[in-house]
């Protein structure tokens, strides 16, 4: 009876701690890391070849998982598309991404030498990622599942730069429809579309219609109304 008793309470043991370590799994975070600036799909996104296209077909395949895309692009290795003294890649996308179906946390600022805003006026960040639309009158990030985070990122030549159709999207620390450097020449015909959804913050990011307006700055509102002029 004694040793029955025992066997049950190892049993017991062993139960709750594959339970605990199951739930430390799922909860920690997933890392999908591009290390491509191409926009092409090879073998899926991997630590040889892992584009942004490959990066969220990842993400939408992992159902209920919900993956960190970063950036790790080698600028020397990729200077056909990065600029070696800016240290900007930009990503030349051939036609519309798939659309965010999973949530997904997408960080620009996980790129070596970028970096988030820090002033509480005027504007710090720097930002060493760009998504080229190639004026193809595509939409860029197409947001179609809840709690997506979109950040670091400058969006430029866009049909939509950003579309939100589900609740609770952050985007922020973007640049959309203006270069990492402040130029106003990546003009997006409307920066960011909520056209469904709820409770979606986009108010850190700054935001340039075609006409080069720049909206919802509540970093710089006063430097980039100076600069979009
Ligand atoms: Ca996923």
């Amino acid at each position: 009876m004694k040793r029955t008793l025992s066997l049950c309470i190892v049993a017991t043991l062993v139960l709750l701690a594959t339970l605990l370590s199951q739930a430390t799994v799922s909860a920690q975070a997933i890392f999908l890391t591009v290390n491509s600036p191409k926009d092409n799909v090879q073998n899926g996104c991997d630590v040889t070849h892992c584009t942004l296209r490959e990066a969220i077909l990842r993400s939408n395949q992992t159902v209920g998982s919900k993956e960190t895309i970063q950036f790790n692009i080698n600028v020397v290795n990729n200077f056909l598309y990065c600029n070696t003294t800016s240290k900007v890649c930009t990503i030349l996308l051939t036609s519309a991404l798939p659309a965010i179906t999973d949530p997904v946390s997408i960080d620009g600022y996980t790129q070596p030498d970028a970096s988030p805003n820090t002033r509480a006026v005027g504007i710090d960040a720097q930002l060493r990622i760009v998504l080229h639309g190639q004026s193809l009158n595509i939409d860029g990030l197409v947001v179609q599942d809840t709690d997506t985070q979109i950040k670091g990122l400058a969006l430029v030549h866009f049909r939509k730069a950003i579309v939100l159709k589900a609740d609770h999207a952050r985007v922020t620390g973007n640049f959309i429809g203006m270069l990492p450097d402040g130029e106003l020449v990546g003009a997006n015909y409307t920066g960011v579309s909520v056209s469904n959804g709820s409770d979606n913050d986009t108010g850190l990011s700054l935001s340039c219609h075609f006409e080069r307006f720049c909206e919802k700055s509540r970093w710089a509102k006063r430097d980039f109304s100076l600069r979009s002029k």
